[in-house]
């Protein structure tokens, strides 16, 4: 083991030095995001997770060998810098440090894959090749402070309400929404597949009298498409609860949106700076608005949408261009729903399945599901599928399901709403597209 960190500890990050310890000694680690040399002095800004702050070297004030070899740093390596703290308005924050000693933890190799000090722009897949520097830019890293938040927001309110946290298998022998999405896998002598949804488990956990419960995990869809809304691997919040119907999981969906976005604006300020972006908490209830005046809307902005048809692209345009924030749609038709959607007792062609929207983006998806196992049967022949092959699930239908609904939120759509991004890629640390399996 090298000695490089003995007797030398991080006393600081650097958005915690402040002019109030003017004349104080601290520690603080980071890379260096860039040099000026001025001759006669030289600035090196250090950056850590949190900021910047100003090495100032002045060859007046320190020693020549310690100037020397401030000198000869370069970019992007790993520095610890002892230093005593001094106010100075023109540096940013307001303060500067005076080096007294440093240490050379690592050296960056250069030229570097693309500039951490975002002067120069590098395209996305430039950006996912190299993603460790790309996450390096605040403006990148922001992102990512803002998902943590919300998903540790998401989990308190969650919990608060009575809410179990429950882990369901990603190995899985059936589809749930839809055949054709789904990755297949050997397993062992079989195929097997990885889980789309969590669907049927936290459904049979219905059955078990756990009475609500909640999934943060991921989900694999084998998405044909290269859009900006997909992923192959995406999280998706997962809830589901007993006793109560689609109206009952929308209100608890509402809750926990404008929940989690007060809490972010609240927690994550610098963030929000960063990407510019000023985030409005939205009043509850939100508008639900009957898939019936759906068709009506996206048709009067000129946009075909057949009754009965699942929402094209261009009609999310359209109402996007109509609605302005989260809205619910409800009253879906029950044949473009999958089997375990709820058909409308009074009006068995509508279904009791919702979509929350944001603008032009689906961001969840729920319903109240059939908890009557011959209904169930029916819905999945009506379907073409085979019973046969989840009489597992089925059979948690025979002995007590209790009326229940639930509702699944894609945590990457949901940050895209947060942080104002428009490529989903951007909310994943390294994103699974169909051209992209590396890093
Ligand atoms: P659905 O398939 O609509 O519903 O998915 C729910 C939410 O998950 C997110 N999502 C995705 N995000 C990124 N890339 C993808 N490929 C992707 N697929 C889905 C979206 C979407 O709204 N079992 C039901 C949920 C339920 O009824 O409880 C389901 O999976 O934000």
């Amino acid at each position: 083991m090298t000695d490089l960190l003995t007797n030398c500890k991080r006393t600081q990050y650097s958005k915690e030095i402040t002019p109030d310890l003017n004349g104080k000694e601290i520690t603080i680690m980071g890379w260096i995001h860039e040099m000026r040399d001025l001759g006669g002095i030289i600035f090196v800004l250090l950056r850590d997770r949190d900021g910047l702050i100003q090495i100032t070297a002045p060859s007046k004030k320190i020693s020549p060998e310690l100037f020397a070899d401030i000198r000869k740093l370069k970019k992007e390596s790993v520095l610890a810098v002892k230093g005593m703290v001094q106010e100075s308005p023109k540096a940013p924050g307001g303060v500067e440090i005076i080096p007294l000693e440093f240490k050379l933890l690592n050296e960056s190799k250069l030229p570097l894959p693309l500039d951490t000090t975002e002067k120069v722009r590098a395209e996305i897949d430039t950006r996912l090749d190299s993603r460790f520097l790309d996450l390096r830019k605040h403006s990148v890293s922001a992102i990512f402070k803002i998902k943590s938040r919300m998903l540790h927001s998401v989990r308190v309110f969650l919990e608060k309400n009575g809410f179990i946290e429950i882990n369901t298998p990603k190995l899985v022998a059936s589809a749930t929404e839809g055949g054709t999405e789904l990755f297949p896998i050997t397993y062992f002598e079989r195929e097997a597949f990885l889980g789309q949804s969590p669907q049927l488990y936290k459904q049979m956990m219905m059955a078990s009298g756990f009475d609500q419960v909640y999934e943060i995990a991921p989900i694999f869809r084998a998405e044909e498409h290269d859009t900006m809304r997909h992923l192959n691997e995406a999280i998706s919040i997962d809830l589901e609860a007993s006793f109560c119907d689609h109206e009952d999981v929308m209100e608890i969906l509402e809750n926990l949106v404008s929940t989690a976005i007060s809490d972010v604006s609240e927690h994550c300020k610098d963030e929000l700076k960063t990407l510019n972006v000023d985030l409005k908490i939205p009043k509850t209830p939100f508008e639900r608005i009957d898939y019936d005046d759906v068709v009506d809307m996206v048709n009067s902005q000129g946009v075909l949408l057949t009754h009965g048809e699942d929402l094209s692209r261009a009609a999310e345009k359209a109402m996007g261009q109509l609605m302005e924030g989260y809205y619910f749609i409800t009253g879906w038709p029950t044949d473009i729903k999958p089997f375990y959607v709820m058909p409308n007792k009074d009006d068995p062609k509508k279904s009791c399945a919702f979509d929350l929207m944001y603008k032009d983006l689906e961001i969840s998806s729920g319903a109240m599901r059939v908890h009557q196992h011959d209904l169930l049967v029916e819905r999945m022949k009506k379907k073409g599928l085979n019973p046969d092959s989840f009489n597992r699930y089925l059979a948690a239908f025979e002995y007590g399901m209790p009326p229940h609904a639930g509702w699944g939120l894609g945590a990457e759509r949901f940050t895209m709403c947060l942080t104002g991004v428009k490529n989903i890629r951007e909310t994943v640390l390294f994103p699974r597209d169909r051209r992209r399996l590396t890093p």
